[in-house]
């Protein structure tokens, strides 16, 4: 039987069957073997098949991905961690003030999915807690993100407007939600979660004896199941592990109109000579803080 996972928690997967049922899983010893790059070879939305031996209900196959955001988990060197698969979008929340949330990691997430070609939206949370001149600086910044071809929305979730703005994003969709502890996440989920409906939640619980929850994704369902969200709790460090150096320059999309018409077709925008990209930061086309980060990123891969 087919079925999503809801959560992966190693030796114990929580997965929703084609018939709509939640059941807990293990692991076919041979699956996990299989993707050792990974710490756990299954990744919450993946869609697996599973098999009933005796009264439990296993997982014999992964079926292949449509997409996934992967990053490298420090703890345990460069293994790489799924934080989710088989996504519709991502969606960062950034908070504006207690605590400023840093473009850096935005720009890092923002990698990470133009990598993996899915696409990003970017909530701008705690508008209520800013001054008349922060708004001004913060409408310039969602601007400049909107630019890129991102979908930004300057966002309080005190505010009612706040909310739907929200749900018009991820409504019918499957979003990884990702931004660092304080930003508004379970303010988030709460307030599209009409009936309380933390089915997950529940179940693993119950199972994993409140072991680990806390660091575990998990998808969820809610504003009466037409939306889910994979919550990735705790997300401080995002390392782009898989991501090849010389792929980096794919994952700018301001880059993308000028780096065609560089001198050299492999141009890293580097120190070649006739780079259109560098050209187009001097002439501001570009914005330098973002050019800086590549650089910086590049050598971090190299
Ligand atoms: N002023 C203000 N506070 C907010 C807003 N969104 C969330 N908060 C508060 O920020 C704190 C952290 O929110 P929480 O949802 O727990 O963040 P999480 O760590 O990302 O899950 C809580 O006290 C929320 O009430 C907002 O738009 N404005
Ligand atoms: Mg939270
Ligand atoms: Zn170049």
């Amino acid at each position: 039987m087919k079925a999503r996972v809801l959560k992966a928690g190693g030796t114990w997967n929580v997965v929703q069957t084609s018939v709509g049922e939640i059941v807990k899983t293990r692991l076919k010893g041979k699956l996990r073997l299989q993707n050792f790059e990974s710490n756990n070879p299954i990744a919450v939305g993946d869609w697996v098949e599973l098999s009933r031996e005796k009264d439990d209900w296993l997982i014999k196959f992964i079926y292949e991905r449509e997409n996934s955001i992967e990053r490298q988990s420090t703890k345990i060197g460069k293994q790489v961690q799924i934080l989710a698969a088989n996504i519709d979008q991502v969606v960062i929340i950034m908070s504006l003030k207690n605590p400023k949330s840093s473009l850096g990691f935005l720009d890092r997430i923002l990698v990470s999915a133009e990598s993996s070609q899915v696409k990003a939206c970017i909530l701008f949370n705690k508008i209520d807690l800013l001054s008349k001149n922060e708004i001004e600086q913060a409408y310039y910044c969602e601007e400049a993100y909107q630019k890129l071809g991102y979908t930004c929305r300057l966002i309080s979730l005190k505010e009612k407007n706040g909310i739907i703005e929200i749900s018009k994003i991820v409504r019918g969709k499957l979003s990884l939600l990702i931004g660092n502890s304080g930003v508004g996440k379970s303010t988030l989920v709460n307030s599209l979660d009409e009936r309380k409906n933390r089915l997950v939640g529940k179940i693993s619980e119950a199972n994993s004896k409140g072991k680990h929850t806390t660091t575990l994704a998990e998808l969820l369902f809610l504003e009466n199941n037409n939306t889910m969200i994979i919550d990735a709790p705790g997300i401080k460090e995002f390392g782009l592990y898989s991501i090849k150096p010389d792929k980096l320059r794919w994952t700018f999309p301001e880059f993308l109109p000028y780096q065609k018409k560089c001198k050299f077709s492999d141009c890293m925008h580097k120190n070649e000579p006739h780079c259109e990209v560098k050209l187009a930061v001097a002439e501001k086309k570009i914005q330098l803080r973002r050019y800086n980060y590549y650089l910086e990123l590049l050598n971090e891969l190299q």
